[in-house]
């Protein structure tokens, strides 16, 4: 695994129903997530925060909220994961909402298509986030990057990574889901997105889910990790805006992240929508930090 690490913040609610996961950069910093990597053998830079427009708080226009802010704040976070990736480094956003997962993987999927190199995208997620203006109950973009990534969004937003659609769906594997709105449910059939939700992973286990959602990799695939704080139980993570409950425990989301650490293929990361303002004594954002140690590596003395 690439070793030299960049902390990329995005400090912005603008996708969000909630307000507050603005604040997700900063509590990942004070849960120490620098020095837990660096602890690992990594070599950290932190790029501090980038910057966009303020959260204008508006209802929904044409079924999206924030449209013109979610298109800055993309095309951002775009340039400045590709920017990483293009000095051989591996980037970690940290959302920030998760609209921005358009403008984080659109340069991931840049980067690829340029290295001759080929993608998988692991969406962990309470939430398929695959809805369109049509379909939205809410209008929140925050619910509809995997869909915009795909090619069904607006036009200034499916373009930012210059290829449109910027993945096939072929590419998702979605793990955790259990809230998914009922005409997007119908579109994720649809558009043929692989899905392990929680019924899948009550039945078959964490561990055969991982198998399959990270069967045919090899050394030429680029691991992209997206993931969003909410698919965690929201009685170990309360401190997200949009909670569902019966999400995984403690111990499957470490397994899930050991599963994905053992490929050694992981080369960029989202860890999005974790909401401060709604958190108790930053625990959820140490657990996010936890998590994040158990993706890079960190082994028990049972298998050091
Ligand atoms: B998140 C909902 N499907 O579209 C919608 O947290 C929730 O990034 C979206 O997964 C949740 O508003 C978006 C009801
Ligand atoms: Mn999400
Ligand atoms: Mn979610
Ligand atoms: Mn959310």
């Amino acid at each position: 695994m690439n070793r030299k690490v960049s902390l990329i913040g995005a400090p912005t609610d603008i996708g969000a129903g909630a307000r507050g996961a603005s604040m997700g950069p900063e509590a990942l910093r004070v849960a120490n997530i620098q020095s837990m990597l660096e602890a690992h053998g990594l070599e950290v830079a932190d790029r501090g925060n980038l910057s966009g427009p303020a959260n204008p708080w508006l209802p929904p226009v044409d079924g999206y909220r924030h449209l013109k802010e979610v298109v800055a704040w993309n095309r951002a976070v775009h340039e400045a994961m590709y920017a990483e990736l293009a000095l051989g480094r591996l980037p970690i956003l940290l959302g920030g909402d998760h609209c921005l997962g358009l403008g984080s993987i659109s340069a991931v999927a840049r980067h690829c298509r340029e290295a001759g190199k080929k993608l998988r995208v692991l969406w962990l997620d309470a939430h398929a986030d695959f809805n369109t203006s049509v379909l939205t109950p809410s209008g929140n973009i925050h619910g509809m990057p995997v869909a915009c990534l795909c090619g069904h969004g607006p036009q200034e937003l499916i373009e930012i990574g210059g290829t449109v659609p910027a993945i096939s769906p072929k590419v998702v594997r979605q793990i955790g889901i259990r809230s998914v709105d009922p005409g997007e449910k119908r579109f994720v059939h649809e558009m043929g997105l692989e899905v392990f939700d929680m019924r899948y992973i009550d039945e078959m286990g964490m561990r055969h889910t991982m198998e399959l959602a990270l069967a045919t990799l090899d050394e030429k695939t680029h691991l992209h990790v997206s993931f969003d704080v909410d698919f965690l139980d929201p009685d170990i993570a309360p401190g997200v805006g949009t909670t569902v409950p019966g999400g995984p425990t403690y111990r499957e989301a470490q397994l899930c992240m050991e599963m994905i650490a053992d490929t050694g293929r992981l080369a960029s990361l989202d860890v999005m929508e974790l909401n401060p303002a709604l958190d108790i004594r930053n625990k959820t954002a140490e657990l996010a930090v936890d998590l994040i140690e158990s993706l890079f590596g960190k082994s028990t003395l049972m298998r050091a």
